[in-house]
């Protein structure tokens, strides 16, 4: 099944770069999403190349969900010439714009307001395509996705606004950030925006919710929120699990691997196809050039052609 075979790809991918990181040969951060697959899968599934798609700093999942190239991405995590970002962003700069994977930006929520002008843009173009726009619970804490929300609902843009609830923002927990009261969906709500809720880690749950959501904004009824809740199983940045330094216990991490979304799921035959994937991603990382002097010379031109392909 695809929405499986989708899922096992990115935790093994992002397994691979865990095992090599401490290798030291990727010299940026990582924010990997392993346990959080379903979300990416779920919701990409339902996107077609000619869609966008714009996320954060955990952005691996997305950028692969939506069709990325592997073996682009692997370079510019290793800052090579052939990365998807000519190797000068690294792993929270992803883009591939055949895809449709138009950016992902580190700042946390700064990517919702750009995905709602990429929607305005597409809006005034009249290109039937919808922009999704990947966040955590955390950035609804940003002045900026309160403002983003009002502007997509005021002009009933084509976006869908994905919210991966992982309870934590680095080792702050949700309860110390927002009161209890606090209910992210139904802020979206009240600016008339469709809205749902749905379990994260099951991919059959966030396909069908998405899909649902996506008929509104595809007849032009505007935007749609949804929030996922699942959890991260390694640290917040970085190959290694941390539950141990006390910001969050065994036991709930333990609890949250009985409901891996990819529990019980085997295939001997996706498993070796994955693999040759991988090593071939990676053998061409490893063969490709340190982007040289020109290169750096030609950034803002760059910048401004990824601009103008989608604005
Ligand atoms: C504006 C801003 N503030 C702080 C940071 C540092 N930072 C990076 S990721 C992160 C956590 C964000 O939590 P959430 O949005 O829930 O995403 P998650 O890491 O859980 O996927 C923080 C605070 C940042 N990158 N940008
Ligand atoms: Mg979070």
């Amino acid at each position: 099944m695809t929405l499986y075979y989708e899922m096992l790809r990115i935790r093994r991918i992002e397994e691979a770069i865990a095992l090599h990181y401490p290798e030291q040969k990727m010299r940026c951060p990582v924010h990997l999403s392993i346990g959080q697959e379903a979300v990416a899968v779920g919701v990409c599934q339902n996107l077609s190349p000619k869609d966008y798609v714009i996320s954060g700093h955990r952005a691996h999942a997305h950028y692969l969900a939506k069709g990325g190239s592997l073996p682009r991405m692997i370079a510019e995590i290793y800052g090579k010439k052939t990365g998807c970002c000519k190797g000068r962003g690294g792993s929270m700069h992803l883009t591939d714009l055949e895809t449709g994977f138009v950016a992902s930006t580190p700042i946390v929520a700064s990517s919702i307001p750009i995905g709602v002008g990429i929607a305005f843009a597409s809006l005034m173009k009249k290109e039937p395509r919808v922009t999704t726009i990947f966040f955590g619970e955390g950035a609804t804490e940003e002045g900026v996705w309160a403002e983003s929300l009002n502007f997509a609902a005021l002009k009933k843009l084509p976006v869908l606004f994905i919210c991966e609830n992982n309870f934590y923002s680095v080792y702050s927990p949700l309860h110390v950030r927002q009161p209890e009261e606090r209910d992210r969906v139904a802020i979206a709500k009240a600016h008339g925006i469709y809205t749902d809720a749905g379990d994260g880690n099951s991919v059959e749950d966030v396909f069908s919710k998405t899909n649902k959501a996506l008929e509104h904004v595809r007849k032009g009824q505007g935007p749609a929120f949804l929030e996922f809740t699942t959890y991260r199983y390694r640290e917040h940045c970085g190959p290694y699990f941390d539950n141990h330094i006390g910001y969050r216990t065994e036991e709930e991490a333990a609890l949250w691997q009985t409901r891996c979304p990819l529990k019980n799921y085997q295939n001997i035959d996706e498993e070796k196809q994955i693999a040759a994937e991988i090593n071939a991603a990676f053998l061409f990382a490893h063969n490709s050039p340190l982007p040289g002097l020109d290169e750096w010379r030609m950034q803002n031109r760059d910048s401004q052609e990824i601009l103008s392909c989608v604005l």
